[in-house]
């Protein structure tokens, strides 16, 4: 009989609680206090329908007040907070990539930043019709990081990656006239749109929503993703460990958080460098422990193997552990909070992006080409500090998980291609997971994103979502917070699979996979929508077709809606757990769950009881399995 045994929501919750006892005894705040201050939130806000865009307001539409001062509706005022709310999302993803893209400049044989892929640089360089015959590979590096920036302001032309989808997806998209033109085209036409005086028709407003987000998930997400991949390894199935017991009593432990993993490479490399670990024996710690926090730790779990310590609402749980010699934060979801609750215990709080300045840290600015220097100081600062550990706050919960991460598109081709063909090389087929799905041994697939948002139990719909799921003989992939919930729970042991339906264990077994894939952070989401094209190609069929859903159950971030769209507009229906704020308007709301449809074969499903969710999206999988008569 085996062992395995799932950590559950309310062992978190326990942890937290005792966590927040040791935060109580120093005066540290937390977000569980300041939900509470901040409930009941504002409604008109909750539905969309408090203008701001101009100083002749605030406007917000009551019955009796239904039009603004310059006589915009509900539907307009709704409309222009979504895209508004989407091109920030947009921007946030782009901009990660396009600091990728940069890094990549930087790229040297001798230098910090390498090509560790190249066998990718030499697939995308020919998909981009770029030369390769004969080409030093830096040399070639270089001129595919200057045509990958240039994305971002071309003046002429769409994305180059759009030619990734299958050719029905790309004509959906060029009669919906939502073909991204240049990145940051789809972001400044957001704000023009939006401002004072222009759009207020609710449909060029959802329109433009699906072309920004469009411009992150096949522009900007996808060059991060790409380059990333390039630079420090496309991932590979590796092992690693999950929750905040991946921390350590006897070491000095650095957490890295936020998205980019140009700092958080470094940092794992330094913190194997010999003289740094001799210097960590000599203030008394045993050795240096890194861990990661939000999609920062996903992209170096996915690479190194370096352990999960927590998602989006945990990173305060870090620093309460009191074992945090240092939290060195990049760029996105990171709690301003970390300043003050940094100066209850030793910790130090260090930001290294002009992008993401915060008060009460210690600001050391990473740029790649000082990236070794920099982040030698870091580790050497962290080690430096474990002799200011208050021994008598230290409190590490002993919960923890195996997981197994890194599964790359060309990692989950490779892993269920080979079970069936022994000779399996990069150009392998989806065709056996097809075979999965057509047969039924699989029913199908949900990509599951997103963050934690107190709306919800945290990670209790993540969880509870993917078990039903994996029970129902469905796949799930993942990234994200999502991802780090269902490590910390143990789904992503490859002993979960006992909680799979038969079919999807017989899958597990045969594969040597968990039934839930780690895919990366949140822009590796555009590994699946290249994974889904794949898929479609592979089968002849649209992607539309593909008993295939997303669902961000937990979603808060301007980045997941920009997702969602991207998602969406690739012909994927999306579920989302918490409802966006658009309820003021019922022509918005229209369009989002049904409109679209006509543009791009799916659309949104908002359903806020988590249950419910899960039954509708096996429902529509086995409708769309129906329609295809399998
Ligand atoms: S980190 S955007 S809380 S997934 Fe990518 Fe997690 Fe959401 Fe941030």
């Amino acid at each position: 009989m085996s062992e395995f045994k799932l950590s559950s929501v309310e062992e978190f919750e326990k942890a937290t609680e005792r966590l927040l006892e040791t935060g109580a005894k120093v005066g540290a705040d937390s977000w569980q206090l300041r939900v509470k201050n901040q409930t009941p939130h504002c409604k008109f806000g909750e539905k969309g329908i408090c203008c701001r865009i101009c100083s002749m307001g605030p406007c917000r539409i009551t019955p009796k007040a239904p039009r603004g001062i310059c006589g915009c509706d509900a539907h307009g005022i709704v409309g222009r907070n979504f895209l508004r709310f989407v091109a920030g999302g947009a921007a946030t993803h782009s901009d990660h990539g396009r600091e990728i893209c940069h890094t990549f400049t930087h790229v040297a044989p001798d230098g910090d930043y390498k090509v560790k892929d190249p066998e990718k640089l030499l697939r995308i360089a020919k998909e981009w019709g770029v030369e390769t015959e004969g080409r030093d590979i830096y040399d070639l590096a270089h001129e595919m990081a200057e045509l990958a920036l240039m994305e971002y302001g071309k003046p002429y032309g769409v994305q180059r990656w759009l030619s990734r989808a299958p050719e029905h997806t790309q004509k959906l998209w060029h009669d919906a006239e939502i073909e991204p033109r240049a990145i940051d085209r789809e972001v400044a036409t957001a704000m023009h749109m939006t401002h004072m005086g222009n759009s207020s028709k609710a449909e060029a407003l959802i329109r433009q929503s699906l072309r920004s987000g469009m411009s992150d998930g096949w522009g900007g997400s996808m060059a991060g993703t790409e380059f990333s991949d390039i630079m420090f390894g496309t991932p590979k199935p590796v092992d690693t460990e999950a929750n905040l017991g991946v921390m350590k009593e006897d070491e000095v432990n650095i957490i890295v958080h936020g998205h980019d993993p140009s700092l958080s490479e470094m940092i794992c490399e330094y913190a194997e460098d010999p003289e740094m670990i001799a210097l960590a024996k000599s203030v008394g710690a045993k050795g240096i422990n890194v861990a990661g926090v939000c999609c920062t730790s996903n992209e170096v779990a996915m690479r190194r193997g370096v352990p999960m310590a927590g998602n989006f609402l945990q990173q305060e749980n870090v620093v309460l552990t009191g074992a945090c010699e240092a939290i060195v934060v990049d760029v996105q979801c990171i709690f301003p909070a970390l300043g003050p609750l940094s100066k209850c215990f030793h910790t130090k709080f260090i930001t290294t992006s002009k992008i993401a300045q915060m008060p009460d840290s210690e600001f050391i600015l990473f740029e790649a080409g000082s990236a070794g220097e920099k982040a030698r100081k870091i580790v050497r600062m962290a080690v430096e500090n474990f002799v200011n550990r208050k021994k008598e706050l230290v409190h590490i919960p002993q919960l923890k998980q195996k997981a197994t991460v890194g599964y790359s598109v060309e990692a989950i081709i490779k892993t269920l291609d080979g079970v069936t063909n022994s000779q399996v090389d990069e150009t392998g087929t989806t065709k056996p997971l097809l075979d999965c799905i057509t047969s039924g041994v699989i029913r199908g697939a949900v990509a599951m994103v997103g963050c934690n948002n107190p709306r919800v139990r945290p990670d209790s719909a993540h969880i509870g979502l993917m078990k039903k799921l994996i029970a129902n003989d469905i796949i799930v992939i993942l990234s994200g917070c999502s991802a780090q919930a269902a490590a910390r729970a143990g789904l992503m042991d490859k002993q979960a699979k006992e909680l799979c339906g038969d079919g999807l264990r017989r899958v597990c077994e045969l594969a040597d996979i968990p039934p839930v894939l780690h895919m990366g952070s949140c822009v590796d989401i555009s590994r699946m929508v290249v994974l889904a094209s794949q898929l479609a190609k592979d089968s002849g069929l649209n992607i539309s077709q593909l008993p295939v859903v997303g669902c961000a159950p937990e979603w808060m971030s301007e980045k997941a809606v920009s997702i969602g769209n991207y998602v969406v507009a690739t012909g994927i229906d999306t579920f989302l757990g918490v409802e966006p704020q658009v309820t003021g308007s019922s022509e918005v709301v229209w369009w989002l769950t049904e409109g679209i449809r006509d543009w791009v074969e799916a659309s949104y499903f908002i359903e806020t009881d988590i249950d419910k969710l899960g039954d509708r999206m096996i429902a529509r999988i086995e409708e769309k399995r129906s329609a295809l008569g399998i």
